[in-house]
């Protein structure tokens, strides 16, 4: 096991240096290419469909970016912690979306780790989980829609940065809060800081326990076994500042027995913290955390497909330590469950992987996705790194095709660079990030392509179409607040009070125009009884701050007080017909004496 380790770094000279070598490294390094072919190789013809889904976070964007590949062609974005009036979501106090949001935060968040549910370790094409670091939440992505279903604040933790579904099966969702804070909250107590990890129910979100961690948890995975959950930890000095976080030489993978900690729930060994079961480590009968050390503030947390080992990322130090996760409850010193610590460059990041024995490490200092053997790197045979390729530029997540499940396809690996300086046309000072994607299915990686993204994906996780497809919906199911064909309608429920129904098909609501009085709290309920997928109708009311947008089949209602007199017109914003621009109504406003 190789013991150069971090020692001769210090964090400004990583950064500095990330940046020289970064524009140093502009020519690929690979001998020439033929680029018809290998353009050929990310062409879909017209009317074609891309072999995957790939889902990427969109970091302060608040959402989900989800593009096809090879073609990396943008398909759709999901908005999750932000308003997007295009799928009228979160934008109009008063709808579902929006108040779902705002119940709990604000209006956007910070999106990192997108994460697929499994079934027997492989994508179910059911659900997605994102989480947002800056305001603790965590959400769910209905992938029958490509909606976002379910938002939760978690409890008792600051900054939820790494998620991790456990495998094989989903029994639950981790989510890692990074920020050291007290516990409970509400107090300036230094002493009482801690670093948290969640595991929530997968559909409501719900906390079914914590656990209380030290450090800062970073990113977070599982064993392929439901047994345990993994996270890098970088901060056991449990210091406050920059320079006090990089003090000492080794920091941890916390590993959590979730078998012990299910243990220690039954035999009541928790406290009550804000409504949530809270596990203190130090006070179970049975060991639920063990931290295994490794080189100082590691980043990536990624285990290998067939469940053999869990590796920390290096990120101040060059290397890569493998960890064998079946002995981890079996030695007496945590260092033997060591079996690796290759070199693989500056700056690594995260490792991703082929399924053919593998990892892929990106170098963020380097610019590079370094491609080595993982047997021989841990039999310490020297010819351990197969090939390396440059990236443009400062690459952080790396992710190959289905490599978070038990079979990856081992066919394409992206690069998520944090900087893409000169590859695309300027558009002002702040350029848009580079994805750069990356035939993995032979010995040699292939440069086949680069597309931007809006900031900033920090990680992506990608699906077969194939696998995906038949879970997709083409129209809603009606909902029980359907308006049927023949109930447009105006019901005055209250003095104050009046209920508006109505429908949208091509090129008509099912009201012309409706008439309340100022100051009436008002209901609008609009179906879209399109029965073919793709006839979208919207509804935004000229000058009154109202916008809903309805997929066929679906119910949307919004709630407002007509504080304002006159005539207003609602219309149309989906172009659906010819007739698209007269589909338009009247709204009156009575005014009050
Ligand atoms: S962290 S690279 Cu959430 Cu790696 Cu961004
Ligand atoms: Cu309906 Cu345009
Ligand atoms: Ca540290």
């Amino acid at each position: 096991m190789s013991k150069r380790s971090s020692q001769s770094w210090i964090l400004g000279a990583v950064l500095v240096a990330g940046l020289a070598l970064a524009a140093a490294c502009q020519a690929p390094s690979e001998s020439p290419q033929d680029l018809a072919s290998l353009s050929s190789r990310t062409y879909v013809p017209v009317g074609e469909w891309d072999k995957y889904y790939a889902f990427l976070s969109g970091g302060q964007s608040g959402g989900v970016f989800v593009y096809g590949l090879p073609s990396g062609r943008l398909i759709r974005s999901i908005p999750v912690y932000e308003p997007r009036a295009a799928y009228g979501y979160a934008s109009v106090p008063g709808t579902e979306s929006y108040e779902r949001l705002a119940a709990t935060g604000p209006m956007w968040g910070d999106t990192h780790h997108p994460i697929l549910s499994e079934s027997g370790g492989d994508y179910d094409g059911k659900s997605l989980w994102i989480n947002d670091k800056a305001n603790s939440r965590i959400a769910r992505v209905d992938l029958r829609t490509f909606e976002t279903k379910a938002i939760v604040k978690i409890p008792n933790l600051q900054a939820t940065h790494g998620i991790a579904v456990i495998s094989p099966d989903t029994s639950y969702i981790i989510a890692n809060g990074e920020f050291r804070t007290e516990v409970p909250s509400g107090r300036v107590d230094v002493t009482a800081y801690s670093s948290m990890m969640a595991f929530l129910d997968p559909m409501t979100l719900e906390p079914r326990f914590e656990v209380l961690m030290p450090g800062n948890c970073d990113i977070a995975d599982s064993s392929k076994d439901g047994r345990w959950a993994f996270t890098t930890m970088y901060n056991l000095e449990e210091a406050v500042t920059i320079e006090g976080m990089i003090q000492r030489e080794e920091d941890a993978i916390g590993a959590i027995d979730i078998r012990a900690a299910e243990a220690a729930l039954e035999r009541g060994e928790f406290t009550m913290i804000n409504g949530v079961k809270v596990i203190d480590p130090e006070k179970t009968t049975e060991r639920v955390v063990y931290l295994i050390p490794v080189p100082k503030n590691p980043h990536g947390c990624d285990v290998t497909p067939d469940g053999k080992y869990v590796m920390g990322t290096g990120k101040l130090s060059p290397t890569v330590t493998v960890i064998d996760i079946s002995k981890i409850d079996q030695v007496e010193n945590l260092r033997d469950a060591i079996a690796g610590q290759p070199d693989v460059g500056l700056g690594p990041l995260h490792t991703t992987f082929d399924g053919r024995g593998n990892a892929y490490t990106s170098l963020f200092v380097d610019s590079q996705i370094v491609k080595w053997d993982i047997e021989k790197a841990i039999a310490g045979d020297p010819t351990y790194i197969v090939d390396r390729m440059d990236v443009h530029y400062n690459v952080g997540h790396t992710q190959a095709t289905l490599a978070e499940t038990m079979h990856p396809t081992g066919e394409y690996l992206l690069s998520l660079n944090k900087l893409s300086k000169d590859q695309f046309l300027p558009v002002g000072p702040t350029m848009p990030e580079s994805q750069e994607l990356i035939d993995i299915s032979g010995e040699k990686m292939m440069m086949l392509a680069s597309f931007p993204a809006e900031p900033e994906p920090h990680d992506a996780v990608f699906m077969l179409a194939k696998d995906l497809i038949p879970h997709v919906v083409q129209t809603e199911e009606l909902a029980e607040n359907a308006v049927p064909e023949d109930g447009s309608r105006v019901e005055r429920v209250g003095p104050n009070e009046v209920h508006v129904y109505m429908t949208a098909i091509r090129s008509k609501y099912g009201l012309n125009d409706f008439t309340v009085k100022q100051g009436d709290k008002v209901t609008i309920t609009i179906t879209n009884i399109e029965t073919i997928r793709d006839m979208s109708h919207g509804s935004a009311n000229e000058n009154y701050g109202i916008n809903l947008a309805l997929d066929p089949g679906q119910t949307r209602t919004v709630t407002f007080v007509a504080e304002k007199p006159g005539t207003y017109w609602y219309y149309c914003t989906w172009f659906c017909s010819a007739l698209h621009l007269e589909m338009r109504g009247r709204m009156m406003v009575e005014a009050s004496e």
